[in-house]
């Protein structure tokens, strides 16, 4: 598609009545974690609004695209400096690899171009919170610098959590993580949590940028 037409495409695809900024690239956004967490109903909940309670493996890897406009606010919202002076429009790709291990030497490949790792886990469960650190390491070793989200996902079971929220802050904290907590099921900072790899996908592609600050969700 040339510049003209993805600029057109982008105006067509905005409804948030915001200013249509320049059409950037394609940003890829990698969702990883262990099986069943709900990476998959992660993207369906922000691309297709939709939520399924039954479970479909996904096989291999599936991907799924939104094309969004983040306002000159929100490009700037976690640094220090307000270096951003124009929206952005962006198509996201949602990459949505299956967790099971069978299909582990499928993944790196995947990896290749990512711009973001969204990294999530069950609240509700530990050995998806423990499981963490082994995604972390398969990630950065593909991806050395890529920012990292991680999301603690289904918070509509907050009362059954057993991860504790300090214990997930930490952690991140002491990697220089972001951590937020979602739901798909509800829709909970499912667009916050997108909106922000966004941004960081965005601002991980610009050189310029040197001074990101330690931010949290
Ligand atoms: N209660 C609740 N269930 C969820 C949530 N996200 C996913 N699930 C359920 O958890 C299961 C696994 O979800 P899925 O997206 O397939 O996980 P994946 O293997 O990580 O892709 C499915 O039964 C989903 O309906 C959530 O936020 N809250
Ligand atoms: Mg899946």
């Amino acid at each position: 598609m040339g510049k003209d037409a993805r600029i057109k495409h982008a105006a067509r695809n905005s409804k948030s009545g915001v200013e249509v900024g320049k059409m950037n690239q394609l940003q890829k956004i990698i969702c990883v974690g262990s099986a069943f967490v709900g990476k998959t109903s992660l993207s369906r909940r922000f691309t297709l609004n939709t939520f399924i309670h039954s479970y479909i493996p996904t096989l291999g890897v599936s991907w799924l695209t939104k094309t969004i406009t983040l306002t000159q606010e929100q490009l700037n919202g976690n640094l220090s400096k307000k270096v951003y002076t124009e929206p952005l429009t962006t198509r996201l790709s949602l990459w949505d690899t299956g967790g099971q291990e069978m299909f582990t030497y499928l993944r790196p490949k995947y990896y290749s171009g990512a711009t973001c790792a969204v990294l999530v886990f069950d609240i509700t469960n530990q050995s998806s919170f423990d499981d963490i650190e082994m995604w972390v390491n398969e990630v950065v070793a593909k991806c050395p610098d890529i920012p990292i989200v991680i999301s603690g996902n289904k918070y509509d079971l907050n009362e059954a959590r057993s991860v504790k929220r300090e214990v997930a802050v930490e952690y991140t904290r002491l990697h220089r993580f972001d951590y937020i907590e979602t739901s798909a099921l509800s829709g909970y900072n499912v667009d916050k949590l997108f909106y922000h790899a966004s941004r960081l996908s965005h601002q991980f592609s610009d050189e310029t940028l040197k001074f990101r600050e330690e931010y949290s969700l």
